[in-house]
């Protein structure tokens, strides 16, 4: 599988080399690459944005630039495109699995006030947002998807971690986890953790789960099928 970005801030996309997904591009279960369109700009000056027409404040992003960049890392329509967008569909668990599993995938980045539609209109697939309220621009959103979707990729999470039930995925909250010591600034790990019984520790985990669910995502509960 390979991620493709394009961003005029591909620095931003370095975060994605530490921990799980860092060692998933080192260990070439997913290529990950980082395209600036500004390198594709046929301005003079590398310009990629524009005043709007119409008038408004600020600035939003010119076609060709982006046009050419999308042109050049896929152009046989192979990749799945997506446009991080305020206006798109929120990212869900469910997505994430799909994406994990839609071959090569294109991300494009707008920043400042936006993408001039006819880029929009030409090259994306999908439209894709992370929730309601405002960001600067798509590069977060991508990395949150990103890293979302790369943990259902096999291989990407270790066969220990794989095999956990975890939030949202089996739409229940964690239970609370401890590690040592046994008694922390006077807080001691619960008993029944150390007893040994596993009957009784996985009862107990299903029961805090069920709890911290009802109380804080009543809605996760409801939505259960
Ligand atoms: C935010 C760009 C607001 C444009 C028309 C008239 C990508 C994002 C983003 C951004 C506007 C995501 C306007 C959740 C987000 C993103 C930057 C509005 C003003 N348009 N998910 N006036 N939140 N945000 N432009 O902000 O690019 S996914």
């Amino acid at each position: 599988m390979t991620i493709n970005v394009l961003t005029l801030f591909p620095e931003m996309f370095d975060a994605l080399k530490h921990s799980v997904t860092g060692r998933a591009f080192d260990g070439e279960i997913v290529n990950f690459r980082a395209v600036n369109i500004r390198d594709y700009s046929k301005n003079k000056h590398f310009k990629c944005d524009d005043y709007p027409y119409g008038g408004g404040a600020g600035m939003v992003m010119t076609p060709q630039p982006i046009f050419d960049a999308v042109q050049a890392v896929d152009s046989e329509h192979s990749c799945r495109r997506i446009y991080l967008s305020p206006k798109g569909g929120t990212l869900t668990a469910a997505k994430a699995k799909e994406l994990s599993a839609c071959g090569d995938l294109l991300f494009l980045c707008g920043h400042y006030e936006g993408v001039d539609q006819r880029a929009i209109d030409l090259c994306v697939d999908e439209e894709l947002s992370v929730g309601d309220y405002v960001l600067t621009g798509g590069e977060l959103a991508a990395m949150v998807t990103i890293d979302a979707l790369m943990r259902f990729v096999p291989g990407v999470l270790g066969s220990e971690q794989s095999a956990v039930d975890e939030s949202f995925s089996s739409s229940s909250l964690e239970y609370p986890q401890y590690t040592r010591p046994r008694v922390f600034e006077g807080l001691k790990v619960p008993e029944v953790l150390v007893s040994g019984h596993h009957e009784n520790v996985e009862k107990w985990r299903r029961e805090q789960s069920r709890k911290i669910t009802a109380l804080r995502r009543p809605d996760l509960i409801k939505n259960e099928t």
